[in-house]
C-alpha cells in the first residue's frame, strides 16, 4: 500500500502492517487507540495518587482526609449553594453583558484612564521596564534592591536610545533633580508600603488569631495603576510588616479587569468573609465573595473566590461602572446582615443599602442609607459606631444603642477627598440621620485636609479600638514613580473615636505602637519666639521624626482684646503663606528643611478675626518644599476647633522622608502632605521652629524623637 500523496501525514498515526510489511495510514484506528491510551493513563494516574495517599496516610486516615476532616467551627456552610450558584452564574453573565452595552455608550472609564495617563513615551518606557524586569527577575532573588536599581538603569538607557531613534520626546533624566540614590531617599522608613510597584486603597484590614492583616490594591508589575490585585501583609503590632503572597488576582471573568476594593466581616460563627468589587471582562462593576482557603492558617495566605460569584450586580438605576467598594457588614436586631455600596445617581452621591441572611443572597433596601446632592460618585464607603461619651475605646461594627453615634465616610471620586459625617442610625428603620446637615458629606469634616484617600477602618478586638487606614498617593510625576520603582504609601494606622468635647468631630491619633519606634529625643522648653524668628532645633538633622510641640494659645491669654479690625483671611493657607505676616502667626515648625532654608515644609498656626471672633487655622505649606519643578506643591489647611478652656495649641508632626503627617490639637484635625525635597534629604534635613507674626508667641515645649527605620520584607525570606 502506498502512502497517500497529497495529504499531510501525521507521523504519529503511521501503523506498521505486519502482513504487508509496509506502513499503513489509518486515522480511525489511530483515534481509537489514542482514546484508549488516554483513558488508560488517567486510570493509572488516579490509581497511583490513591496508592500514594494510602501509603502516606494509611488507609483509614486517607478516607478521613477525603470525607470527614473536621469542618472548622468558623467555616461558612456552603452546602447546596454552590450548585445553585453555578446555574445562576450564567444568568449573571448574560446580565453583565447587557450592562456592558450601556457602558460602551458611556465611553468606558477605563479607556479614559489609559488615554490620560499613558502618553506616547510613557508607553514605550513602560514596555522597556517590563522587558528588562522579566530578564532580571531570575537574578533578583538574592538582592532585590540592587536588582531593581539595575532594571531601572538599563531601562532608562534603552529608553533614551529607543526614544531618540523613534524621534520621541525624551524624559531628560540628566535634568532630573534626583539621581537614583536621591530617589531612594524619598522612600519612607516606617510607613507601610510594598517592596515595589504601585499600591492604592487599603482593603479589608482585620485582626485575626494574633495577627493584623492588611490587604491593599496593588499592581504587582509596575509603579502605576493597572491589573489590580490584592496585595497582603501581616503584622503583630501594626508597625512591622511581612509581605505574603497576593491574596487575589484578576483571574475570573467577574474580576478580570481588577480585584477592586472590599471589606472583611466576621460572621456570627467566626467565619471570615470578604466582599469585594470585581471589574468584569465586560467592564461592569459587580460584588464578589471570597473566603480564606484554610481558616486554620493564621497567615490567611490563600483565598478562595466563591464559586457562585458575582453575588451582586449593579441595580438598574445606576451606571454599571458606578457600583463599588462594599463596606464591612453589620448585624441587625432582626438577624439580618447589612452593608452598603457606593454609587451615584444624577450627580448625587448615594450609599445603596443591602441586607442578607446568608451573606450570599443580598436584597436591595427600599431606601438608600444616605444621599447628598451634587457630590458625585461615592467610593470606599465606611460605616461604624463610636461611643458617644468620647471614650477612645472602640466598638464592633454591629454595636448599636443609645450610647453610640454612627460615622458614615465617603471617598469623593471627583475631588479625591475623604469626608465623614456623624449622626444617628435607627436600627428599626435602618435610616441614618446626620447630626448637622450643614456639615454633611462633601461639605463638612474631612479625615485629613491633605493627601489621604479611600480610607477604611476596622474594629481591633485585641486593642479594643477602631483603627483607620488611608492611602497617601504620590504627587510627583508618573515618570518619577517608574524610576523610583514604587508609588504610594499607607498613612500610619490611626485610632479613631468621637470628640465629646466639641461633640462635632472625630479624634484621630497614631496607634500607640508607633511610640515604640521613638529613639533619641531633642527638646526645647519655655521659649518666646519674637516675630520674625527662626530657630533650629539643635541636633535635628535627619528625615525620620516624631515631634510634639505646644504653644501658649495667644487668644486664651487675654490678647483677644487687641483692638484690631477684622482680619478675614480664612483662605490664608494658600500658596506660600508661611512667609506671610499676621498678628498671631504664622508660627509653627519647618520640617524637611535644608540648611539654608531653600527647601522647607511649614506646618503652622494662624489666627484670623471676623465679626469680633477669632478663628484658629492650621496650615501645611508645601510651596517651598522642593526645588524640583514638576511636583505638586499644593498647600493644605483647615480651621481647628479650639475650646475656651484650652490654654495650649498642639501639633504632633510625623516626618518620614517624603511624608509629613500632622495631628492638630490632640487629633481634631489631620493634614498629610507629600513632599519631594532635593536638598533636604536624609541627614541633610533639619528642623526649625518659627514665628512670622507680629506678636511674640510662647513655645511651651518641643520634644522631637528620632524614629527608627522599620524593616519590612517578604515573609518567605525569614523562613
Ligand atoms: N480604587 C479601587 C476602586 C475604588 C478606587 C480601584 C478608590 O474599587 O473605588 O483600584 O481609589
Amino acid at each position: 500500500m502506498a502512502f497517500p500523496l497529497n495529504e499531510e501525514i501525521d507521523t504519529h498515526s503511521l501503523l506498521w502492517d505486519s502482513d504487508t510489511a509496509s506502513a499503513t495510514y489509518s486515522p480511525l484506528i489511530s483515534f481509537k487507540i489514542k482514546a484508549l491510551l488516554l483513558a488508560l493513563s488517567i486510570f493509572i494516574s488516579l490509581a497511583c495518587i490513591s496508592l500514594l495517599k494510602y501509603a502516606l496516610l494509611g488507609f483509614p486516615e486517607a478516607m478521613q482526609f477525603s470525607f470527614s476532616k473536621e469542618v472548622p467551627r468558623n467555616q461558612i456552610n456552603l452546602d447546596g449553594i454552590a450548585s445553585k450558584s453555578i446555574s445562576e452564574n450564567s444568568a449573571m453573565r448574560a446580565k453583565t453583558f447587557a450592562l456592558s452595552q450601556s457602558l460602551k455608550e458611556d465611553g468606558g472609564a477605563f479607556k479614559k484612564f489609559e488615554t490620560n495617563y499613558r502618553t506616547t513615551w510613557n508607553k514605550s518606557y513602560i514596555e522597556l521596564v517590563r522587558k528588562h524586569k522579566s530578564s532580571f527577575d531570575r537574578a533578583c532573588y538574592s538582592n532585590r534592591k540592587i536588582c531593581l536599581k539595575r532594571i531601572r538603569k538599563t531601562a532608562e538607557a534603552s529608553h533614551i536610545k529607543t526614544a531618540r531613534s523613534m524621534n520621541l520626546p525624551i524624559f531628560e533624566y540628566s535634568n532630573s533633580p534626583w539621581n537614583m540614590s536621591a530617589l531612594d531617599s524619598l522612600r519612607t522608613a516606617f510607613h507601610f508600603q510594598p517592596e515595589s510597584n504601585w499600591m492604592n486603597d487599603p482593603n479589608a484590614p482585620l485582626y485575626h488569631n494574633g495577627l493584623y492583616h492588611l490587604f491593599f490594591q496593588y499592581n504587582p508589575n509596575n509603579a502605576f495603576w493597572g491589573l489590580i490585585s490584592w496585595g497582603h501583609a501581616i503584622s503583630s503590632d501594626l508597625v512591622h510588616w511581612l509581605y505574603v503572597e497576593l491574596a487575589m488576582q484578576p483571574d475570573q471573568w467577574y474580576d478580570s479587569q481588577g480585584v477592586w476594593t472590599g471589606s472583611a466581616t466576621f460572621l456570627e460563627d467566626g467565619t471570615l468573609a470578604v466582599l469585594y468589587t470585581g471589574f468584569t471582562n465586560e467592564s461592569v462593576q459587580v460584588q464578589n465573595l471570597a473566603f480564606p482557603a484554610d481558616p486554620y492558617d493564621p497567615l490567611l495566605r490563600k483565598w478562595n473566590k466563591y464559586v457562585g460569584n458575582p453575588v451582586l450586580l449593579p441595580p438598574t438605576e445606576v451606571q454599571p461602572t458606578d457600583f463599588r467598594d462594599p463596606t464591612t457588614a453589620w448585624l441587625g436586631a432582626d438577624g439580618l446582615w447589612r452593608m452598603c455600596i457606593g454609587s451615584k445617581l444624577e450627580g448625587n452621591g448615594i450609599a445603596i443599602l443591602y441586607s442578607t441572611s446568608d451573606f450570599i443572597n443580598w436584597k436591595i433596601d427600599n431606601h438608600y442609607l444616605h444621599e447628598v446632592e451634587g457630590t458625585g460618585m461615592w467610593e470606599c464607603l465606611d460605616f461604624y459606631p463610636v461611643l458617644k461619651n468620647g471614650s477612645p475605646i472602640g466598638i464592633s461594627t454591629s454595636r448599636y444603642g443609645a450610647h453610640v453615634k454612627h460615622v458614615l465616610k465617603a471617598s469623593m471620586d471627583d475631588s479625591k477627598l475623604d469626608f465623614y459625617v456623624i449622626g444617628t442610625y435607627d436600627h428599626q428603620s435602618h435610616t441614618f440621620t446626620p447630626d448637622d446637615r450643614s456639615v454633611d458629606l462633601g461639605r463638612g469634616h474631612r479625615y485629613d485636609y491633605g493627601k489621604f484617600y479611600a480610607s477604611k477602618s476596622f474594629y481591633d478586638d485585641k486593642g479594643e479600638r477602631r483603627i483607620l487606614w488611608g492611602w497617601i498617593n504620590e504627587s510627583d510625576s508618573m515618570q518619577n514613580d517608574i524610576r523610583k520603582g514604587w508609588a504610594s504609601v499607607q498613612a500610619l494606622p490611626r485610632q479613631v473615636w468621637f470628640d465629646a468635647d466639641t461633640e462635632s468631630n472625630l479624634i484621630q491619633w497614631p496607634v500607640e505602637e508607633v511610640l515604640d519606634l521613638r529613639r533619641s529625643k531633642y527638646s526645647l522648653e519655655n521659649m518666646v519666639l519674637q516675630g520674625g524668628t527662626v530657630v533650629e532645633v539643635t541636633g535635628s538633622s535627619g528625615s525620620q521624626w516624631d515631634i510634639e510641640v505646644t504653644f501658649e494659645n495667644p487668644i486664651s491669654i487675654g490678647n483677644a482684646e487687641h483692638n484690631i479690625s477684622d482680619i478675614n483671611q480664612l483662605s490664608f493657607c494658600g500658596e506660600g503663606n508661611a512667609s506671610g505676616k499676621g498678628l498671631y502667626g504664622p508660627f509653627g515648625l519647618l520640617v524637611l528643611a535644608s540648611e539654608g532654608l531653600e527647601e522647607q515644609t511649614a506646618i503652622y498656626f494662624f489666627f484670623t478675626k471676623s465679626n469680633g471672633t477669632w478663628t484658629t487655622l492650621v496650615c501645611s505649606d508645601q510651596s517651598r518644599s522642593s526645588l524640583a519643578i514638576n511636583v505638586d506643591k499644593t498647600s493644605y489647611g483647615s480651621v481647628v476647633p479650639v475650646l475656651k478652656k484650652e490654654k495650649l495649641l498642639s501639633l504632633r508632626v510625623i516626618v518620614d522622608h517624603s511624608i509629613v503627617e500632622t495631628f492638630v490639637q490632640g487629633g481634631r484635625v489631620c493634614i498629610t502632605s507629600r513632599v519631594y525635597p532635593t536638598l533636604a534629604l536624609d541627614n541633610a534635613a533639619r528642623l526649625f521652629v518659627f514665628n512670622n507674626g507680629t506678636m511674640p508667641i510662647a513655645l511651651k515645649s518641643l520634644d522631637a524623637w528620632k524614629v527608627s527605620k522599620v524593616d519590612m520584607h517578604a515573609y518567605a525570606t525569614v523562613q
